[in-house]
Parts: structure tokens; C-alpha cells; sequence
């Protein structure tokens, strides 16, 4: 039967299969060096094979589908190697905020070039919006105009009032999502108020950083019944874009990948070309200067 992989940290591989019931699983031999690449052989989201051992809730996982997409980060201390974070990824959310704690242009944009290298459509959701003052609200306005012009959804949402939850729930539905952002935008409220059902880990991980623990063990897969599940990730600085390409960065933001048909040369990396698009975008606002400063900055340290 073919199920889900929803953890895949210990020394077991934890499968859910369509009926709801979880398998602890071990991997065929077989698999353990076929991936070399990666320290992980099966990561939370591959889709398996699985085969029941002993008619109890044990078995034995025997095929991985090839994944459709997958982030990954680097294995610490092992260049060469890295380490699946999740796979089959339908969408990626960033829970943004703009009070309590702030989170920075850069980091939504960096983001969002991160979702787009592994070939998943991403979103903005602006949480906390109880908390906003007018002026934020204006500020708000703002940046959901640079981003949606860009090309992205933006929710704006109050995971303790409960506004805009019910649209992010529908999003949800029979996908899995990734949910990552800064520790206090509120993904853990937000969770619960999406599935009250859930228990996600709410303060565990900053009382582990406390006790200085390593806080590695990372992404957690949340069932939200059908085939829906939300992937919970500590954050984002933990996977970058790994072997990226730095001219391929700007496929990387929609709005300028749209021009680059209109630009002078084929391979425009829109900074000092003539006849570029985008920079003519510039000065006519179909590409904003905030966007387009966060391009440069990647740029430069990619
Ligand atoms: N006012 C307000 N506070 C929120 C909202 N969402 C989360 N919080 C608070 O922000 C803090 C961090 O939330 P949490 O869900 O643990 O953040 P996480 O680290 O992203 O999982 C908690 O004290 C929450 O009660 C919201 O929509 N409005
Ligand atoms: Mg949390
Ligand atoms: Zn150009």
C-alpha cells in the first residue's frame, strides 16, 4: 500500500497511510546508499511503498516515489552532503508580520527566491493584524501592492481574532503546505486556529533554545484530514538555495522574469545592460525598487 512519510527522524520512519493509521517503518536495505548525496534516504512528504510486517503496526518501506520537489539544507560538517527537509511540497507559506516581532523585506524575499529554486508556488500571510496601528495598516496596503503586483497571494490574517483564517484553511485543503517564518510570527497560533484539532509544538522550541539545545529536528508534518497537511518548519535560515546558479536568480523574481523577453540581450541580469526591461520597469513602477534592491542584494551574496 502507499502511504506518507510524516516523520522521519528517529530510528523509525513513521508512514500514515490513507485509512488515517501510522506504520513505524524500517528502509529495504537496498536504499541506504542509493542516495548518496543526501544524508536522509526518505524524507517527511516522500510518498512510499509500504509493506506491513508481522500483520502489526510495523512494516517495511519498499519503493519511494520520485519527488516532485524538495528543500533541503546543508548536512553541518559534511559539505558535499545535504539533508531533505521535505518533499512533494504543494505550497509554501511565509507567515509574515509587521508588529511583534517585524519581519524584514530581505528575509520575505529571500524566501520567496528560495521557494521558486525548488519550483514551489509560494504566498505571503501577514499575521497579527489586530496589532497594527493606521500606519501600519498603511504599510500593509503597501507592501501587499509591491507583492501582489509581483505576482504573489498575500492574506492578511489575525490568528487570534480569527480574520482571514477560514480563506487560509480553504487554501489548504488536500495540499501539503509548507508553513515556515520568523519564531513569533504566530505559525503555531495560526495552526491551531486553521485545525484547533492540532497540537502544534507551541514554546517547545524556544525552551529548547534555551537549554541550548540544538534545534535541528526540524520540520514536522501536520495532518489536517483528507489529504491535507501543513509542514511546520522551525524557520527558514536552515535551508538556502544549495548549488544555485547565481544567473538564475532573477527567474527567481516573477515580475522581472515577465521582462526579460523585452529586454536587449537574452541573458539581461538586468544590472548594467542597455535596453533593459526591468530597469525601464523601474522607472515606470512595474517593478518596485524594494524588490528590486533585494534582487541586487542576493545577488551580491549569493
Ligand atoms: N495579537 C496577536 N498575537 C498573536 C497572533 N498570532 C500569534 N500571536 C502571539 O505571538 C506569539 C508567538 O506565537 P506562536 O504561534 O508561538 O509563534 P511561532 O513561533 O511562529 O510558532 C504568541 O504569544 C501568540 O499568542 C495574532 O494574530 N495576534
Ligand atoms: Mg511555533
Ligand atoms: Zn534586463
Amino acid at each position: 500500500m502507499e502511504g506518507i512519510v510524516v516523520k522521519s527522524t528517529g530510528s523509525w520512519i513513521t508512514v500514515r497511510i490513507p485509512d488515517g493509521s501510522i506504520i513505524y517503518c524500517k528502509l529495504k536495505g537496498h536504499f541506504r546508499t542509493q542516495d548518496i548525496k543526501h544524508t536522509n534516504p526518505v524524507a517527511i512528504g516522500d510518498r512510499v511503498q509500504v509493506e506491513h510486517v508481522g500483520g502489526d503496526s510495523h512494516g517495511m518501506i519498499t519503493h519511494i516515489r520520485e519527488r516532485e520537489n524538495y528543500i533541503i539544507r546543508k548536512a553541518k560538517n559534511l559539505s558535499k552532503v545535504s539533508h531533505i527537509i521535505a518533499a512533494n511540497l504543494d505550497h509554501a507559506y511565509l507567515i509574515v508580520t509587521l508588529a511583534q516581532p517585524q519581519t524584514s523585506n530581505g528575509f520575505i524575499d529571500r524566501f520567496l527566491v528560495t521557494a521558486a529554486g525548488y519550483y514551489i508556488p509560494a504566498s505571503l500571510i501577514f499575521n497579527k493584524i489586530d496589532l497594527y496601528s493606521p500606519e501600519l495598516m498603511l504599510i500593509l496596503d503597501e507592501l501587499t501592492g509591491i507583492y501582489q503586483q509581483a505576482g504573489y497571494t498575500c492574506y492578511r490574517v489575525s490568528a487570534i481574532r480569527g480574520d482571514g483564517v477560514a480563506e487560509v484553511r480553504e487554501c489548504l485543503q488536500d495540499k501539503v503546505s509548507l508553513f515556515s517564518g520568523h519564531s513569533g510570527a504566530g505559525k503555531s497560533a495560526l495552526i491551531k486556529a486553521i485545525n484547533p484539532a492540532l497540537n502544534p509544538r507551541i514554546g517547545k522550541l524556544s525552551e529548547m533554545h534555551q537549554k541550548g539545545m540544538h534545534t535541528t529536528t526540524f520540520a514536522e508534518m501536520l495532518p489536517l484530514g483528507g489529504n491535507g497537511f501543513i509542514v511546520d518548519t522551525p524557520g527558514i535560515k536552515e535551508f538556502g538555495l544549495i548549488d544555485f546558479d547565481k544567473t538564475e536568480i532573477h527567474r527567481c523574481f516573477p515580475e522581472m522574469d515577465r521582462l526579460l523577453p523585452q529586454c536587449q540581450y537574452k541573458n539581461c541580469s538586468h544590472t548594467h545592460e542597455p535596453g533593459c526591461a526591468v530597469k525601464t520597469g523601474l522607472e515606470t513602477g512595474a517593478v518596485s525598487t524594494l524588490r528590486y534592491n533585494s534582487y541586487l542584494s542576493i545577488l551580491n551574496d549569493s
